[in-house]
């Protein structure tokens, strides 16, 4: 994130009673980071590494020809998404070497946006699994990378296996407002759900 956040994003507004922690998750290269640094109001804590020539053969580059990095730990970022309300977004690694981490990540999370890439829905199945095992309850969004293939969301789900009860949504992980957006869809699930209780 280039811009520089003045001292009020910094602190969480008095009125914030409720905060969540919340995981950013999906397959190398769905978006992850890019989304965090989208919707931070704080500078966001990333661990990124350049990907070198050990990564050949593991990371698949196709489609991304402007990533040059990968996360190695985590994301982290803050969002007061309403007046009463504060998400703590962590970003997991998109990688299954660092799969270890996520151990750490699970712990306290209510919830997960998982991002897709209609390029490789299939490299989606693994981290569907891991929060479908886990009992995390998950969004989806379809992160719509420029040139990939669109479909209508309902074809999306069923390439997915997505219950009817999982929001499925798109975003431009790019762009701040679609990616609250996203947010917002999960926070709604998790109410839903009862796994947020409303406060004011
Ligand atoms: N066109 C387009 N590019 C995107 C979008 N989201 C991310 N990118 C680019 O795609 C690449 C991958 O994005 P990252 O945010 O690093 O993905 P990630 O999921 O964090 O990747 P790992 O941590 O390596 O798993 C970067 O070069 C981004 O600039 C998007 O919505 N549209
Ligand atoms: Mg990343």
């Amino acid at each position: 994130m280039d811009s520089v956040l003045s001292s009020e994003h910094v602190y969480l507004p008095r009125t914030v009673t409720r905060s969540a922690k919340i995981l950013v998750a999906g397959h190398f290269g769905a978006g992850k980071t890019t989304l965090i640094g989208s919707v931070s109001e704080i500078t966001p804590l990333r661990t990124e590494e350049p990907i070198t020539e050990a990564s050949v053969g593991i990371d698949d580059l196709k489609g991304l020809p402007g990533k040059t990095e990968t996360t190695v730990a985590f994301d982290f970022g803050r969002r007061t998404l309403s007046p009463h309300l504060a998400l703590y977004v962590f970003g997991t690694p998109g990688q299954n070497r660092f799969a270890p981490f996520w151990e750490h990540l699970f712990r306290g999370a209510l919830g997960a946006l998982i991002l897709v890439d209609t390029r490789r829905l299939e490299d989606s199945d693994e981290v569907l699994g891991l929060f479908e095992e886990r009992g995390l309850p998950f969004a989806v969004a379809v992160n719509e990378f420029d040139g990939a293939p669109r479909y209508p969301l309902d074809e999306i789900r069923q390439a997915l296996a997505l219950e009817d009860e999982v929001v499925l949504t798109a975003c431009d992980a790019r762009s701040e407002a679609s990616s609250i957006h996203a947010l917002i869809a999960l926070v709604d699930y998790l109410y839903r759900f009862r796994r947020l209780e409303h406060l004011t």
